[in-house]
């Protein structure tokens, strides 16, 4: 996987080279981070990369000719990249659009800074708006890293240890079943004793049960489109009717 980054703040992206995943990767060759200074495309004397908007207001707007030059730039070695641009107008990210752009072999990653880019900019040459969530950063650069980060460790083989991204939550839809390590008691609370049973299938089980309970309480409107197999809904139903039975106690 590639990315290029094309920014006002090319040092911001030193943050991703300092430890973790995303540094191992880059240190195997799995990975390419390259960052491209739009403003080195500024042809002027003070190096403007923004203007005043068009029809007045406040705030500026990113200048057309270095934008599109630094994409220029990063499309000419790998005219097959895809250009995205981070914006809270894109289509939001999930663990489905994750998948997807790790499925591309590069991404031109574009961060806006002010109130945006010129439209003509985004007409012609964005092939992708992507957005992180609902709210406003002061730039795309956050937006940028997370994307990288998470697209990251979608590459096979990224996470090293055996277990691969596809058996965590998120890929089932569910929220994570809690984890647990030694010691055996902590500050007096000790461990679910099925964990250390060692019989693997009531293990899988309690831990499939303890996913759907987190995802019940936590964010119920993921098992609207979490894949279900027939016994989580058996088990859901008899939480269902548990709960039935003590409510009719209680009214
Ligand atoms: N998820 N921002 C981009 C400036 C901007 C505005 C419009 C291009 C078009 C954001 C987000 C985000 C703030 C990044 C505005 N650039 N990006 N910036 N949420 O809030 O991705």
């Amino acid at each position: 996987m590639r990315f290029s980054v094309l920014t006002l703040f090319p040092e911001m992206f030193s943050a991703l080279r300092v430890g973790g995943i995303v540094k191992r990767c880059v240190d195997r060759k799995q990975l390419s981070i390259d960052t491209v200074d739009i403003r080195a495309f500024a042809t002027d004397r003070h190096r403007t990369v923004d203007d005043r908007p068009y029809g007045g207001g406040c705030g500026m707007v990113m200048k057309p000719e270095p934008l599109v030059a630094a994409i220029r730039h990063a499309k000419e070695k790998h005219p097959e990249d895809r250009v995205v641009l981070l914006t809270p107008q894109g289509r939001l990210l999930d663990q489905g659009l994750t998948k997807e752009l790790a499925e591309c072999s590069g991404l031109v990653l574009v961060c806006g800074r002010y109130e945006g880019v010129d439209q003509r900019v985004r007409n012609r040459w964005i092939e992708d708006e992507i957005s992180i969530g609902d709210y406003v950063l002061t730039g795309g650069e956050l937006a940028a890293m997370v994307v990288i980060d998470a697209v990251t460790r979608m590459i096979p083989g990224a996470l090293g240890n055996a277990c691969s991204a596809e058996d965590e939550s998120f890929s089932t839809g569910l929220l994570e079943y809690p984890h647990y390590t030694r010691p055996r008691s902590f500050e007096g609370d000790g461990v679910p004793e099925i964990l250390m049973s060692g019989d693997h299938g009531r293990i899988e089980q309690w831990r499939r049960r303890a996913s759907l309970i987190e995802t019940l309480m936590k964010r119920p409107d993921l098992l609207q489109t979490a894949a279900l197999e027939s016994g989580d809904v058996t088990f859901l139903e008899t939480l269902y009717r548990e709960l039935e039975t003590i409510m009719d106690k209680l009214r």
